[in-house]
């Protein structure tokens, strides 16, 4: 009875440190559509800046595809901690925390895909590149589609 009692406050007392770890995390839902947003900023500017190679508009510099791609695969890393409960708004459909399993494994073919972008960049081979790039923004599109407000 006692070891019980014990292993319920203890349970609790984790369950509070990790709330309070999650709160500290963005001291309001606005801080978290913000940081969300500014990721996605970053990651749509480097993967446009491929995009432009990919479309022929700009010359293929290994060296600069490398580098976006580096940071769009850094970039897709970080996100999905500023979903938490009680972060809806900005520009998320309800569906990310109604559906929120759907969302994750979106979020992860998105990660996958962009790693495999990454080592396209890296290896400098670029019809691989524009193949990932054309894999990887279909990973967008997926989740924006189900996802993101118009
Ligand atoms: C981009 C960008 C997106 C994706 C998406 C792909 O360059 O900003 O959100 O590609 O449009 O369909």
């Amino acid at each position: 009875m006692k070891l019980q009692k014990l292993v319920l406050a203890s349970t609790a007392t984790v369950l509070a440190i990790s709330a309070g770890v999650a709160f500290a995390q963005f001291q309001k839902p606005e801080d978290a559509i913000k940081y969300r947003q500014s990721v996605f900023t970053v990651t749509a500017n480097s993967f446009g800046k491929i995009g432009a190679v990919v479309k022929g508009e700009a010359p293929y510099n290994k060296d600069e595809v490398a580098k976006n791609a580096a940071i769009v695969a850094m970039m897709s890393t970080l996100p999905w901690q500023a979903f938490g409960p009680g972060t809806e708004g900005g520009k998320a459909q309800p569906a990310v925390w109604s559906d929120n399993a759907k969302f994750k494994a979106a979020g992860e073919k998105m990660q996958l895909a962009v790693v495999d972008l990454n080592k396209a960049a890296q290896s400098g081979d670029l019809e691989s590149i524009k193949k990932a790039f054309g894999a990887a923004g279909a990973t967008c599109k997926g989740c924006h589609d189900d996802f993101k407000k118009k």
